[in-house]
């Protein structure tokens, strides 16, 4: 299967015809008119950002200040990427790393934190930005979406239903223009929500993209333990159009996943992105991923890195000066310390601050229990001082 790739691993643009061509035969037109200057130093720039904390939030959990960290490292190409084809009105579901997509979206990844220091179990609202809570029950979140897609279409039509009683074209039919996207790992393709998610969107033809990073790990388990074909030919038994993008290539993101939701809101079903991309980091804190991967293999993907390779396209192309560059780290440096700050100042992790009191709308016994087990070892650490 065709990998769309509009720029190579150093930063030089790719002849357009085998994109184009793989994307045809998912029934996606690729318009890489849009991209422009200006929107390629907005995907740099967030890129750099998401980088700056992701690495700082990575720190903070080492020093004790965050409970665990999922980071996005290495994986900012195929995020930002697609999250730029998103238009205002559509709404995302992510999973639990998806960080460069919250900067996309506008939410202050700060707000990020509090879910990770185990105070909050959410952390923003998601109406805000149409940009869902991180979802940490592998693959739940794409039944979400599909639900929601679902919902977008019975709105258009009551509107159109209604549009049509008055005659007068006071209902717009903005409930029919727009699009959802889920985000989803390799591992979580073996998951029965996963599956069902697919059979729904195919047999509503719900306007949603699925959006498949597959970083070739499931923490321990590569990808080709999960699935011994190429991830996007998965999609032809759903009857969902797929492509398979180079997920370290924000432009081959960018126009690939605009195409998809632009045939999304068409009212033309739901489209398979597998986006190849790599977890350049741990699963997350709590892993130790040298107990099972070659260092050849991190360096070979070390070299295909998304941001060396913008930056080497945008300044052999003079699209970015040194002004630019260096004003995009410093703008890196001062936020990895806002949030260092931010993070610092959260309140603690506290058993009886709440967290164990929202889970459900009234009180469950194990969720009890879980408090109960918590508070005693909690107070181990009081008794051992
Ligand atoms: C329903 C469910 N089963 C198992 C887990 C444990 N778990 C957490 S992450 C993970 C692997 C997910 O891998 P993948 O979908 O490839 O996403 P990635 O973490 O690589 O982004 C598993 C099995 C879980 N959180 N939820």
């Amino acid at each position: 299967m065709e990998t769309i790739q509009l720029l190579d691993p150093a930063g030089r643009r790719c002849a357009e015809g085998p994109a184009a061509t793989a994307a045809e035969l998912a029934g996606l037109r690729l318009d890489t008119t849009a991209i422009d200057d200006d929107l390629m130093r907005a995907m740099y720039r967030d890129m750099v950002l998401t980088r700056a904390f992701d690495n700082q939030a990575t720190a903070l959990q080492r020093q004790g200040e965050l409970g665990l960290w999922a980071q996005s490292l290495g994986q900012e190409g195929a995020q930002i990427g697609a999250a730029h084809a998103l238009e205002e009105d559509d709404y995302l579901f992510p999973s639990y790393r998806e960080h460069g997509m919250a900067q996309v979206r506008g939410l202050d990844l700060r707000e990020i934190l509090p879910l990770f220091r185990g105070t909050q179990h959410g952390g923003w609202d998601p109406a805000a930005h149409n940009f869902h809570i991180y979802s940490l029950v592998i693959g739940t979140q794409t039944l979400h979406a599909v639900g929601y897609a679902m919902g977008l279409q019975r709105d258009a039509k009551r509107a159109a239903a209604a549009q049509r009683a008055d005659g007068d074209g006071a209902h717009t039919q903005a409930t029919g223009s727009r699009a959802v996207m889920v985000c989803f790992g390799d591992g979580a393709t073996s998951q029965g929500d996963v599956n069902e998610a697919l059979v729904f969107a195919a047999s509503s033809q719900a306007p949603v993209v699925f959006f498949l990073q597959n970083n070739h790990w499931a923490i321990s388990v590569p990808s080709s333990t999960q699935s011994p074909v190429p991830l996007a030919s998965r999609g032809a038994g759903f009857g969902v159009p797929a492509v398979r993008v180079d997920g370290n290539d924000p432009l081959a993101s960018y126009v690939v996943t605009r195409a998809a939701l632009e045939r999304a809101r068409r009212g033309d079903g739901p489209v398979l992105i597998e986006a190849v991309t790599y977890r350049m980091g741990a699963h997350t804190t709590s892993d130790d991923p040298t107990r099972y991967r070659e260092a050849a293999e991190e360096q070979a993907w070390a070299e295909r890195d998304p941001i060396a390779r913008l930056r080497a396209y945008l300044e052999a192309e003079q699209l970015a000066d040194a002004d630019f560059l260096t004003g995009v780290d410093a703008e890196a440096d001062e936020f990895a310390a806002a949030t260092r700050e931010h993070c610092r100042a959260l309140a603690a992790a506290d058993v009886e601050g709440g967290i164990f009191d929202h889970v459900y709308g009234l009180p469950h016994a194990q969720v009890r229990a879980d408090r109960d087990a918590h508070r005693d070892f909690e107070q181990s650490f009081e008794e051992s001082r």
